[in-house]
């Protein structure tokens, strides 16, 4: 018998920039109990779900989130308490359903959202089992399918989650060349520290940005990634075999719509367009191993990905955030035109776990590979590494090696990697690239 839902909460609560975020708490029938938190985003995408927020200045600067508090308190726990459902899909729906609308406008993304989470994490209380099989089996996957993710790290932080005046928004590591999780994380670790110590020694900022990488007031972002490449290279770690580079550019963020240019600094000049930042990604990759471009053009400029695909895309990892905004008919529509070769997957850019699998699925169906993402406004939720782990996508990103609310998703996952070992299994680390 399906267990029904016997009360349902919702509570503002900070996110990591100290901006209101709603947190969930769930009880069902039995007694298990599930409580998550909803991520929020910098950089959005243009096509994202709605966040709901109140919009009274008097109250956090109008970004209080009491709407979506009272959506939980009163309508959503009237259509959810007392009832039971087959399964965590069947509550989405019913949710999303009676919203109604296209993207989640009438409760807001984060009202949905947050129950879906808080229900997973209720099943897992319930069945006593790791909210990752939650996931991989509500994706009809098995326990082959279970692996520990390779970390994409954002040790250095520009664009707009920083104010150093550097256009691209991440520049990340990737430890890939490792055996295990833990492993990766350790190497990272040491190449986050050593970059801290040469940008001391040079009398840079060691503050960190949002994401909890260095936001240092350098020169360009060339500078940027010579200066992470020597890192790798002092804490001891193959560049390229072991650790390699990714970028988010966020491009969106600084593409200019009246002039059809990107506000970019590359040879001399203050912008460029888009077959001119292909060839600057096309310069980096033969000078770096540089793995994976996230966001390299603007979200609506799909001529230009579809270019930037064929140019880099047999080389290179093109992973689409703002882009597809982790909705099936964006990605069906990229798989149709042949833009990007993988998608950044974001719970609260659609709104519920149900259709963040579905979108994962419809990707690995067609040979594009997920990487399961934060926010840059996050909490100390976890959710995120389990889904990571059930769906074996194989990629986390999930920033620096600072800030808790960053760690909290490392420091789970190195507690599935060793309960794991403990209970005498082995879940595999997936090694997302090569060299
Ligand atoms: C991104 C993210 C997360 P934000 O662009 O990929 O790193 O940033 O949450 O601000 O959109
Ligand atoms: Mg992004």
């Amino acid at each position: 018998m399906a267990l029904s839902i016997s009360s349902l909460f919702g509570r503002e609560v900070l996110d990591s920039r100290g901006t209101p975020t709603l947190e969930v708490e769930l009880q069902l029938s039995d007694g298990s109990r599930g409580r998550a938190m909803v991520p929020s985003g910098a950089s959005k995408g243009e096509h994202e779900a709605l966040e709901l927020r109140d919009g009274d200045p008097k109250r956090y600067l109008g970004k209080g989130v009491l709407k979506a508090v009272r959506n939980i308190q009163d309508e959503v726990a009237r259509i959810l308490v007392g009832k039971s459902f087959a399964d965590l899909k069947a509550v989405d729906h019913c949710l999303i359903q009676a919203d109604g609308t296209d993207q989640k406008k009438k409760f807001g993304a984060n009202t949905i959202l947050g129950v879906s989470l808080a229900y997973a994490h209720a099943l897992s209380a319930s069945q006593k089992r790791e909210l990752y099989w939650i996931f991989n089996e509500m994706m009809g996957l098995s326990s082959k399918d279970l692996s520990m993710p390779t970390p994409l790290m954002n040790i250095l932080n520009g664009g707009v989650h920083a104010n150093n005046g550097l256009e691209i928004q991440e520049f990340m590591i990737v430890p890939h060349g490792f055996e295990s999780f833990s492993e990766a994380l350790r190497a990272g670790t040491e190449v986050f520290h050593h970059l801290k110590n040469r940008l001391h020694d040079l009398h840079y900022s060691t503050a960190v940005g949002d994401e909890g990488g260095f936001a240092p007031n350098l020169e360009s972002n060339e500078q940027a990634i010579e200066l992470i490449c020597e890192a790798i290279t002092k804490a001891g770690y193959h560049l390229g075999k072991q650790i390699s580079l990714a970028l988010d550019v966020a491009s969106s963020s600084f593409f200019n719509k009246e002039k059809v240019l990107y506000d970019f600094r590359w040879k001399g000049a203050s912008s460029v367009n888009s077959q001119e930042l292909i060839e600057f990604y096309e310069s980096l990759r033969k000078k770096y191993p540089l793995v994976s471009i996230e966001d390299g053009l603007d979200e609506n400029d799909w001529n230009g990905w579809a270019k930037l695909t064929q140019t880099l895309g047999k080389s290179t990892q093109l992973v689409g955030d703002d882009l597809f905004v982790t909705q099936k008919k964006y990605l069906e529509k990229g798989i149709r035109e042949k833009v990007g070769n993988a998608i950044l997957i974001k719970v609260n850019q659609v709104g519920s776990l149900s259709e963040t699998m579905e979108t994962m699925l419809l990707g690995k169906k067609h040979g594009y590979r997920s990487i399961v993402s934060h926010r840059s406004g996050e909490t100390e939720d976890i959710t995120i590494a389990h889904l990571a782990v059930g769906s074996g996508c194989g990629q986390i990103k999930t920033g620096s090696l600072s800030r808790g609310e960053r760690t909290a998703k490392y420091n789970e996952l190195l507690r599935i990697e060793e309960g794991a070992l403990r209970r005498g299994t082995c879940i595999p680390f997936f090694r997302a690239f090569t060299a």
